[in-house]
């Protein structure tokens, strides 16, 4: 007998916010958000509170919004807080109209990253087949796992989620289903801290009601085009014939939707392999032009650069290859890349090499997204060894490129 497909995807509840909350466990219940500044609270408030446990300043010596000056968004916020409406990407001063007690931390990425390696650490101990989807979430295939079928996968998620706990404090929300794409929506069911289980027979029911934005995939310019043909909810996708959507949205996207909207999705669960490239990119707000928005798309154009060297150096990658991605208004993509002679992992230098490729493109019509890239990527201190010790054996051993592009999924 084959075994039933069941993909759970893995999701940490408020992960920010929740780290922070491993140091001051007495912030447990209250609105707490993370932003601004980079100065950790913790240096700040032992200067004051010299010789006591952090755990026992008390909540009330804490930062809170409503003090706060200056412009930033918040990254994360506690379930506390979101009653309240305040959540990621929102902006500082708006959070603190409406929720102006909640008290504010900045991130601490070190802890984060620890805690991330962690609770993935342990998910491998008990289902090795998993796939990273960036710093708090993962795909784990339950199909081949011993009682990965017991419940539909129930029985193994809580187990999963036991562990994470015991291991770290920390809660997760898990979902489990035929494949990647439900699983993704399913793990949102039951935030914080469920696991919610959805058989094929259950698509109908519980993902066709859902807004096409839950589908992972669909993004805020697809949502409005989407609207316009009066399409709001999945099943509204689902019930339209799938040569129409190709008309719409084109070969690619249009038969795409189609099968997502009908919960079809045969990617497998891709393990973890060495990263082949690092990119970031970004979906603007409104559609940019090349010579009219210039300051605005060049600025968004060196931050991604910067972004993709700190996401290099932060994992100890360099690169030689370094390319951007363009999406035009009428969703039309188009890639260019150099290779450049020496690796790096410099951002003046990736902006350079970046800005050379894009000289390359006829940019006439606006652009929705913008992406850099940087790929050939061999570890930094193996790629230094080659360029600095001459004959040195260590010149051989610089890191082929896995088969198969790996893109890291930075949030
Ligand atoms: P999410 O999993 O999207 O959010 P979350 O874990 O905070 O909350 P939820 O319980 O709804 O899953 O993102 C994980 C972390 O990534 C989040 O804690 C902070 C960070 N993040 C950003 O830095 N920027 C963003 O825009 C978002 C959405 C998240
Ligand atoms: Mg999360
Ligand atoms: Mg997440």
């Amino acid at each position: 007998m084959t075994a039933i497909r069941r993909i759970a995807h893995l999701d940490m509840d408020a992960f920010f916010a929740s780290v922070e909350l491993l140091r001051f466990p007495q912030l447990k219940g209250l609105p707490v958000v993370i932003g601004g500044g980079r100065r950790r609270a913790d240096e700040l408030l032992r200067e004051r509170f010299t010789g006591l446990p952090l755990s026992e300043i008390p909540p009330d010596a804490f930062p809170v919004l409503k003090d706060y000056v200056g412009r930033g968004v918040i990254t994360t916020a506690t379930y506390p807080a979101r009653q309240f409406g305040v959540g990621s990407a929102m902006g500082m001063m708006k959070a603190a109209r409406l929720c102006p007690q909640a008290i504010v931390l900045p991130v601490d990425f070190e802890e984060v990253r620890r805690f991330s390696r962690l609770f993935k650490g342990t998910i491998a101990e008990i289902a090795p087949v998993i796939e990273d989807r960036g710093i708090d979430e993962v795909y784990v295939d339950f199909t081949e796992v011993p009682s990965g079928q017991l419940e539909g996968g129930r029985v193994l998620a809580r187990r999963i989620q036991q562990a994470i706990f015991e291991r770290t404090g920390l809660t997760c929300s898990i979902g489990v289903a035929p494949n990647k794409l439900i699983a993704k929506m399913a793990s949102e069911f039951d935030k914080p801290n469920g696991i919610s289980v959805v058989y094929p027979e259950d698509v109908q029911a519980r993902i066709w009601p859902l807004p096409v934005r839950k589908i992972n995939g669909i993004g805020p310019k697809a949502e409005a085009k989407l609207a316009k043909l009066h399409l709001h909810a999945i099943g509204d996708i689902a019930a339209q014939e799938r040569g129409w959507l190709i008309d719409n949205f084109g070969q690619a996207y249009g038969g795409w939707m189609h099968d997502a909207a009908w919960g079809r999705d045969e990617r497998p669960v891709v393990t973890y392999s060495e990263p082949v490239s690092m990119s970031r990119e970004t979906t603007f707000e409104r559609d940019l032009h090349a010579v009219r928005d210039r300051a605005e798309l060049g600025a968004i154009f060196t931050h991604l650069c910067e972004q993709v060297a700190g996401d290099l150096r932060r994992k100890g990658y360099v690169g030689k290859t370094i390319g951007i991605k363009l999406r035009f208004e009428d969703f039309r993509t188009a890639t260019r890349d150099h290779t450049i002679p020496d690796f790096t992992s410099d951002p003046a230098m990736i902006r350079r090499i970046a800005g050379q490729c894009l000289k390359r493109v006829d940019l006439s019509r606006r652009l929705r997204l913008l992406g850099v890239r940087v790929g050939k990527l061999a570890k930094a201190e193996t790629a230094q060894a080659a360029t600095g010790g001459g004959e040195s054996a260590s010149a051989h051993r610089v890191a082929e490129p896995a088969p198969g592009e790996r893109t890291l999924d930075l949030f």
